[in-house]
């Protein structure tokens, strides 16, 4: 029995068969959550092939899958038993070296990249992915409101970072979904800058991005506080953030495109003169990867449409002095969109 997502890729396919390697589309397409194995669909049959250390999990785990050992079976043994002539691939994630086998072991046959249309189905989500992705967010939430006590000054990065991971796990995630970000003083300008061992000093701004996957899905959300009293030109930098943010949220419609959503935010902060501070996009999707289809930037192709989930994080990074940024994650309906992030937004002087 074939499932919705084998049956909606196969139609999208235009191979005789398809090969899945990569652990979050073997997740996706057949609900097998072990790190590996192969699904190799067909108009025929669909199968997962996988060792012995995985069986009886993958029975369990893929009830509407033929479960293949792979020590009876290679999977190139399995592949070239259909005769294809075309064989749809995922291109982003084969190695070189396993594509140069695949190529040597089935040498009449053409390779196809379906990477794009996979990532086109994953990135509408079904009803049970937004539940996970709504639970997800709501621990991101929950931890922040628990370790907000713990943001002053004396408090080194590190000790934020694992207290909200800790929260996280501790309410039901199975990992942090990246490593989570904890910038303060002059390395809240790095937008990426993971937690150190710096401890937070009065005047800071202090940026926390972080998420968690649950089922498999993740969350992300980013806050800025600042330790202690904001100066003028804080509040200023923060105001404008938020209002980038707040802006681009009002834009958002199935329809939109997805550039659109970009230019919305990008164009609130040069408008205020910070123009070349904001080097970053303005989103992305998330699902089974912290990054997945659609992205919101200026050079994006795709439009918003209902099931989507995106983030929505403009900053202002300034060298030397800091930088805010601020994160919601969204779903995207028939009519807007849905915010999953709520913790409040107003400017935090603690
Ligand atoms: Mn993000």
């Amino acid at each position: 029995m074939f499932t919705k997502r084998v049956k909606a890729l196969l139609s999208s396919a235009k191979a005789d068969v398809i090969y899945i390697t990569s652990p979050e589309n073997l997740r996706y397409f057949s609900g097998f959550t072990g790190v590996e194995g192969a699904l190799i669909l067909s108009p025929k049959e669909q199968l997962l092939l996988t060792d012995s250390r995985y069986l009886l999990q993958a029975a369990e785990e893929a009830p509407d899958f033929a479960i293949v050992d792979v020590a009876k079976t290679k999977p190139i043994d399995c592949l070239s038993s259909y005769h294809p002539k075309t064989i749809a691939f995922e291109e982003s994630y084969v190695s070189a070296e396993a594509y140069k086998k695949l190529c040597e072991a089935l040498p009449d046959c053409a390779w196809q990249g379906i990477d794009k249309e996979i990532l086109l189905q994953r990135a509408v989500k079904d009803e049970e992915e937004l539940a996970c992705t709504r639970k997800a967010a709501k621990l991101a939430d929950e931890a922040f409101s628990e370790v907000l006590p713990m943001i002053k000054e004396g408090a080194a990065e590190k000790d934020i970072a694992l207290a909200l991971e800790w929260s996280m796990r501790k309410g039901g995630a199975e990992a942090a979904s990246f490593s989570i970000i904890c910038a303060s003083g002059v390395r809240s300008a790095l937008p990426h800058g993971v937690a150190t061992d710096k401890k937070l000093e009065k005047g800071d701004f202090v940026t926390m991005d972080f998420g968690c996957f649950y089922k498999g899905y993740a969350s992300d959300m980013t806050r800025t506080v600042v330790v202690g009293k904001a100066s003028d030109r804080q509040k200023k930098i923060y105001e404008t953030v938020l209002l980038a943010q707040e802006t681009a949220l009002s834009v958002l419609r199935p329809g939109l495109l997805c550039k659109e959503a970009d230019a919305a935010a990008r164009d609130v902060i040069a408008s205020a003169g910070y123009g070349d501070c904001f080097g970053h996009s303005l989103g992305h999707g998330t699902g089974l990867l912290i990054h997945e289809q659609p992205t919101l930037s200026p050079r994006s192709e795709g439009f918003l449409t209902p099931g989507m989930l995106v983030t929505v994080e403009p900053g202002i990074y300034i060298e030397n002095f800091g930088g805010v940024r601020i994160e919601d994650l969204v779903y995207i309906t028939e009519q807007g969109y849905e915010n999953l992030t709520h913790t409040d937004k107003r400017l935090l002087e603690l």
